[in-house]
C-alpha cells in the first residue's frame, strides 16, 4: 500500500487539492501532522473529508499531551461521520520540542499513551467510560454518537514504544527511510503485535526524473532529522556526529543555506527515499521485503508536489509488489 503525509503548513485550499489529485493516482491513505503551530489537524481532515471520496484519513500523528483523549476520540469520531467510515487513526508520543513551547512536560510518553488508547477505544465502541489510570481520570464518560470501526496506528521509534505499539494497536507508523531502521524496530513491534498487524515506513519521500532534483528538494528536511537524531541512531548509519554539528549549529543561526548545504549523500541515503522513480522502487521494494506493509511518502514528496504525485501514481503504485 502507498500513502502520503502532508503537514498543513500551507493554505488548505491547496492541500486539498494536493489530497484530490493523491485520491486520484490511487494512494491509500492521507495522513496530516499535527502541531499546534500549523492549521488543525481535525479542521483539515474534514475539509479534505468533503472534497474526497474514496481516499482514508487521519492524524498523522496526535498525542495525549495537547487533547484530552475523550476529545480525540469525538474529533475522529466526527471525520469518520464526515467521510462516510474512511477514517484512521495515529497517535505517538508527541514532538518534544512543541511540548516544550507549551510548558507541557512530556511524562511517561508510554504510560500516557497506553491510557489514551484505551480510552479512545473504549469510547470510540460505545461503552461509558469510567477508568482511573496514573494521567487521566473518568467518570462515566460517554460519547452520543459512534462511528465505524477506526483503526489504531501507533508512531513510535523507542525500543518500549515499538513493543507497546505491537500490544495495543492495529498498525505501527515508524519514522524511518533506511533497511538498518527497519532491521531493528520490526522485531520489537513484532514481538507482541497480531500477524495481520500493519508495519507502516512513515518516511521523507522525494521523487522526480532527475534524480539531482529530487535529492536537492530532499536535503532541507534531511538536515532537520539528522539535527534532530540522537547519537546512537546516527552511528545504526555510521554517520559522524561531528558532520552533524554544524548543520545543528547552523539551523539554530536560522543560517539555512549553510545548513542545508552541509548535508551529506550518506544522510540523504539514512534519512529519506529520494530519486529517480525507479530508484525509489527499488528502496521501496527492499523495505516490503523486511516486512513492511505500507510506505507513507512525506516531505517534500519531489521538488514539484504535483508531478511527483502523478510520478507516484503512474510509475511506483503500480510496481509496488
Ligand atoms: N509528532 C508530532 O508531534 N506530530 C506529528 O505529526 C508527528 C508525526 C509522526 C509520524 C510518524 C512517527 O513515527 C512519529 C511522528 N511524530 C509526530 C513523533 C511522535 O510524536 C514521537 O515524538 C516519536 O514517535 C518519538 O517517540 P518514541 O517512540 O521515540 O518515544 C519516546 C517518547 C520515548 O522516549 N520512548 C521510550 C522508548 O524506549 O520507547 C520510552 C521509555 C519508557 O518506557 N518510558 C516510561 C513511560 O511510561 O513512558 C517511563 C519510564 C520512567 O519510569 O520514567
Amino acid at each position: 500500500m502507498f500513502s502520503i503525509e502532508f503537514v498543513p503548513d500551507m493554505p488548505l485550499d491547496e492541500l486539498v487539492k494536493y489530497c484530490v489529485l493523491a485520491e486520484d493516482n490511487r494512494f491509500d491513505k492521507v495522513w496530516i501532522t499535527d502541531h499546534y503551530n500549523n492549521r488543525n489537524v481535525y479542521a483539515t481532515l474534514a475539509l479534505i473529508a468533503r472534497k474526497t471520496e474514496h481516499i482514508r484519513l487521519g492524524p498523522g500523528v496526535t498525542n495525549a499531551y495537547q487533547i484530552h483523549p475523550a476529545l480525540t476520540a469525538s474529533s475522529i469520531a466526527t471525520i469518520d461521520e464526515i467521510s462516510n467510515g474512511r477514517a484512521v487513526f495515529g497517535i505517538g508520543a508527541g514532538d518534544r520540542t512543541t511540548l516544550d513551547a507549551l510548558g507541557i512536560q512530556m511524562d511517561k510518553p508510554v504510560t500516557r499513551l497506553k491510557e489514551a488508547v484505551e480510552i479512545i477505544k473504549r469510547l470510540l465502541s460505545g461503552e461509558c467510560v469510567t477508568f482511573n489510570g496514573s494521567s487521566f481520570k473518568i467518570n462515566g464518560a460517554k460519547l452520543a454518537f459512534k462511528p465505524s470501526s477506526i483503526p489504531m496506528y501507533i508512531g513510535a521509534q523507542g525500543p518500549v514504544m515499538l513493543k507497546t505499539a505491537g500490544m495495543i494497536g492495529d498498525g505501527v507508523l515508524i519514522n524511518g527511510s533506511h533497511p538498518a531502521d527497519f532491521k531493528y524496530a520490526i522485531p520489537k513491534v513484532r514481538e507482541n503485535s497480531p500477524k495481520n498487524f500493519d508495519i507502516v515506513a512513515y518516511t521523507s519521500f522525494s521523487v522526480d526524473a532527475d534524480a539531482e532534483k529530487a535529492k536537492k528538494a530532499a536535503m532541507p528536511v534531511v538536515a532537520f532529522i539528522a539535527a534532530g537524531t540522537p547519537p546512537p541512531i546516527l552511528e545504526r548509519h555510521d554517520i559522524d556526529p561531528a558532520d552533524v554539528a554544524p548543520i545543528k549549529n547552523a539551523l539554530s543561526r536560522g543560517d539555512f543555506r549553510t545548513a542545508f548545504g552541509a548535508v551529506t549523500e550518506q544522510m540523504i541515503n539514512a534519512f529519506s527515499i529520494c530519486g529517480s522513480p525507479d530508484h525509489c522502487i527499488q528502496k521501496i521494494k527492499e523495505l516490503y521485503g523486511m516486512g513492511i506493509t505500507e510506505v507513507v511518502a512525506g516531505s517534500p514528496i519531489g521538488p514539484d508536489k504535483r508531478m511527483a504525485i502523478k510520478l507516484i501514481g503512474e510509475e511506483i503504485i503500480p510496481h509496488e509488489n
